[in-house]
């Protein structure tokens, strides 16, 4: 049984499923792709994922797109420790949770990520030509690239958008963990909804929002603190994998956690 993760240290995809191997325990080989130099769109990797993005599985030689899909994979395929439910309601109600996850706080975290750190780092000094020839490779996400732009980034409207669902994701987190009695997202078991939302969290803790639960939601900063203490966060985020740790420039001091 070989497992490769294709991967980027500060994507949130690829933390997500670099938690759930940690999680089961497993080992991998690293592929590290750097999105500077474009690595992510070559002929070679685009066979492999024709997405353009990062994480991929590669299993056995077969392989395995899509941060979500991934992490379901795992969970099928070396199923101890269990990451989901056995109850039929409670594994519907982790699909509702991913479908969530998905739709609202991972692209949301997207818009402050890149108006951040990856809009100046990657295309503030290239040539408008060559910001539209990069965008024009990507098979995924030419919108996206288009509607942040080159200069002025994402506007105030989507900034205050991506705000709001975050503090959404987070009001619905703290509502979960109240209600069912915790300490996880479904109750009493650690699953797949804990893993893949802790990159988001993170991610927005490291850009310097952590007041959005800090000060509404302290049934998340305990879930939160928590998910930190698992021996799964130390090793999905090794050394530079929070953009504040690896792109220093773009913070002010003390503004990241
Ligand atoms: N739905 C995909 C999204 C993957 C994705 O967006 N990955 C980002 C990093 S988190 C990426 O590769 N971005 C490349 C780029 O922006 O050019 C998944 O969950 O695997």
């Amino acid at each position: 049984m070989k497992l490769e993760l294709y991967h980027s240290d500060h994507s949130t995809c690829s933390q997500k499923v670099r938690i759930c191997l940690a999680e089961k325990g497993l080992d991998w080989d690293s592929h590290v792709l750097h999105f500077s130099s474009g690595d992510h769109l070559t002929p070679e990797y685009l066979k492999l994922n024709p997405n353009g993005v990062v994480p991929t599985l590669v299993h056995n030689g077969e392989p395995v797109i899509e941060s979500s899909v991934i992490v379901e994979y795992l969970d099928e395929i070396y199923p101890e420790p269990s990451l989901s439910p056995t109850d039929p309601l409670l594994r519907a109600r982790l699909r509702s949770w991913m479908r969530y996850m998905e739709e609202v706080p991972t692209p949301a975290v997207r818009v402050p990520s890149f108006n951040k750190v990856f809009r100046p780092l990657r295309y503030e000094n290239a040539t408008p030509e060559d910001f539209e020839a990069r965008i024009e490779k990507m098979p995924l996400r030419k919108a996206f690239y288009r509607r942040m732009g080159q200069v002025d980034g994402f506007s105030e409207e989507e900034m205050d958008n991506a705000i709001a669902q975050i503090r959404q994701t987070c009001e619905r987190i703290d509502l979960a963990v109240h209600e069912i009695g915790g300490p996880w997202v479904l109750g009493s078991q650690y699953t797949l909804i804990d893993v893949t939302l802790t990159p988001l969290i993170q991610r927005m803790a490291d850009l310097g929002y952590s007041h959005i639960w800090k000060s509404d939601f302290p049934t998340v900063v305990a879930w939160f603190e928590r998910i930190k203490s698992r021996p799964s966060f130390d090793k999905a985020f090794y050394a530079n994998t929070n953009v504040s740790e690896k792109y220093p420039q773009f913070f002010a001091a003390g503004e990241a956690e």
